[in-house]
């Protein structure tokens, strides 16, 4: 492992810049929102800031529906503006990354209206079509959002593909041509100084050439359209070629996002002598919640599933020279407060702290998706109408009108489950809109800012943002958070999550109370009868003994041993 790539013990902050500060009074949070922002995050200490999609768009999809690629969506600001934000971080010492979103474009991209003029215009082949008529669709694949993944264009006679709305075409990464505009654009960004990407849904740019039908899951009206379009045959070539011919020639980071990615191809993804990727996204541990009607949910995870999947990361990742991203949530997920902690009662402070601590800990790069240092919550929308998000929107339709299951239930699942639980504006203050704007949000403010808010973590030594503080801080002076093994202890323990980190003159002992009750942790013969030291725990009433511990409720703890 090269241990100077500075994103190894770098932590990443993810900005929503739609729901993160609106500088200018219209309701949605902008660039110059984020510059007014840069200080506070500074102090949070994290080296690198993600903006999701800033560029033009008509957002049908918030962003993720790109019309062009080298300007900034006027609602955020100006190319001047985001120069200035990039400035601006890096006069701090922190890095930026951006969105890249290449598995497909609005249907409003110039390219796209081109090539639905005709089959012989010159950008037709830049997207997926295939012939047929309005009665036969080329195969049964469903859409992220609804219904086919297939949309007929009479003025062609052909279909095209959209693996998520129909406003979002796949492009066609068979074209050479494509892969280059890409590389044009990639370069655009990091010649102004951009330090890396994360990367759309990258496992899913390369299709199955015979597209097969897919097996249908989750009660789902379609195929799946994973069977034939996720780590498809050449995915490996296409980023091999990205990174010779770009990413290589930057000092940058790399996280491709990568649905439906298991451990073993997610080697191939980021070893580092295959030169790739730096790490993905995997959704293991977002999908043990998952029933038969897949995300919408109202299914609990178990402890010791969530175990396995973080030890079977841990291990395959180190063992094949790749790196782990660890992350509790994104734009795209309920909040983890709610999800794997204790919303909102009386132990909320203390479980996001010891979610913390279990996740970062581990060996990767740890995420921070906005709010969580806060110990945001889901948002309990009574409305459909409240939401504004398309997935949700759709899984509501899905719900009641094809699976006729009832408007309560699908409620119930939408706010455990929907995108805009994570979406709600970032909550600064107690005051008007929680300080996120002066005008009318474009996504309603989580009724507990007045309670839960930057202003009143700052004023808060025990704050969930100092503890996050503090694990930010133990990661750039421990290298063995970094470098060290991992080891899980007692899998099967459905109340503690506890693991041991160990390089040759330290190990680390982490345990995570998950429950309401206490419990005893037992060190493992490798740390008995050593002195030892505690170096971060969300609770003063901690009972150490000679080789064993109890943790109250939700309590967590880390104990460093010497082993010479
Ligand atoms: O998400 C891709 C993805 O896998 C999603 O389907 C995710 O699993 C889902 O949202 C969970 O409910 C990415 C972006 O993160 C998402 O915001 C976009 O909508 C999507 O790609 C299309 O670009
Ligand atoms: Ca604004």
């Amino acid at each position: 492992m090269n241990e100077a790539e500075w994103w190894r013990d770098s932590v990443v902050y993810q900005i929503y810049p739609k729901s993160f500060n609106d500088s200018n009074g219209d309701g949605i949070g902008d660039i110059r929102g984020i510059i007014e922002k840069l200080d506070y995050l500074k102090q949070l200490g994290v080296d690198v800031i993600w903006l999701n999609p800033i560029y033009q768009s008509p957002q049908v999809d918030n962003g993720y529906d790109i019309s062009n690629y080298r300007e900034i969506a006027p609602q955020f600001g100006t190319l001047t503006d985001f120069i200035s934000l990039l400035d601006a971080v890096h006069q701090r010492h922190m890095r930026l990354i951006l969105d890249l979103v290449v598995n497909h474009t609005s249907s409003e991209h110039p390219w796209f209206k081109a090539a639905k003029q005709s089959k012989n215009n010159q950008y037709h082949d830049y997207y997926i079509w295939k012939n047929g008529n309005k009665q036969q669709l080329p195969n049964n694949w469903g859409s992220s959002f609804g219904g086919s993944t297939w949309e007929y264009v009479d003025q062609v006679g052909q279909y095209y593909l959209h693996l998520f709305a129909k406003q979002q075409p796949d492009l066609n990464w068979e074209n050479p041509k494509v892969r280059q505009d890409v590389y044009e654009i990639m370069r655009f960004w990091l010649n102004k100084g951009v330090d890396g990407f994360r990367m759309d849904v990258i496992s899913l740019l390369s299709k199955k050439p015979t597209y097969p039908d897919g097996p249908i899951i989750q009660n789902k009206a379609y195929g799946s359209y994973y069977y034939g379009a996720a780590n498809g045959p050449k995915i490996h070539d296409y980023l091999r070629e990205m990174n010779q011919q770009v990413l290589s020639h930057y000092d940058i980071m790399t996280v491709g996002e990568t649905p439906h990615t298991s451990v073993i191809e997610a080697e191939k993804y980021t070893d580092e002598r295959r030169n790739e990727l730096n790490m993905v996204f995997h959704f293991d541990h977002m999908h043990l919640d998952y029933d038969e009607n897949g995300k919408f949910s109202t299914k609990r995870f178990k402890l010791s599933e969530l175990k396995q999947v973080f030890n079977k990361w841990q291990l395959g990742m180190a063992k094949h020279h790749g790196w782990n991203s660890l992350y509790w949530s994104n734009h795209d997920q309920a909040r983890p407060l709610t999800r794997f902690g204790v919303d909102d009662t009386k132990f909320r402070i203390k479980s996001a702290k010891m979610l913390a601590t279990v996740l970062h800990f581990q060996q990767g790069t740890p995420f921070i998706y906005q709010g969580e240092e806060l110990g945001m919550t889901n948002a309990k929308f009574t409305s459909i109408d409240d939401y504004q998000d398309i997935e949700t929107h759709n899984i509501y339709q899905d719900f009641i009108n094809h699976k006729h299951l009832s408007k309560e239930y699908t409620m119930k699942t939408i706010y455990l489950k929907s995108r805009d639980n994570a979406r709600t504006p970032m909550q600064w203050t107690n005051g008007h809109n929680a300080g996120f704007t002066i005008g009318k949000p474009w996504l309603s403010v989580n009724p507990n800012y007045t309670r839960i808010n930057v202003e009143q973590a700052l004023n808060d030594k025990k704050s969930i943002f100092y503890y996050y503080q503090r694990l930010i801080k133990l990661r750039h002076s421990l290298p063995i958070m970094t470098t060290g093994d991992f080891e899980l202890l007692d899998p099967d323990n459905e109340q503690v999550f506890s693991y041991l980190r160990r390089n040759q003159e330290q190990i680390l002992l982490i345990a995570g109370n998950f429950s309401g009750k206490s419990a005893q942790v037992i060190f493992p013969t490798a740390v008995q009868n050593r002195s030892c030291k505690q170096i971060i725990s969300n609770d003063n009433h901690i009972i150490k003994n000679d080789n064993s511990v109890v943790l109250p409720a939700y309590g967590a703890v880390v104990y460093s041993f010497n082993v010479n």
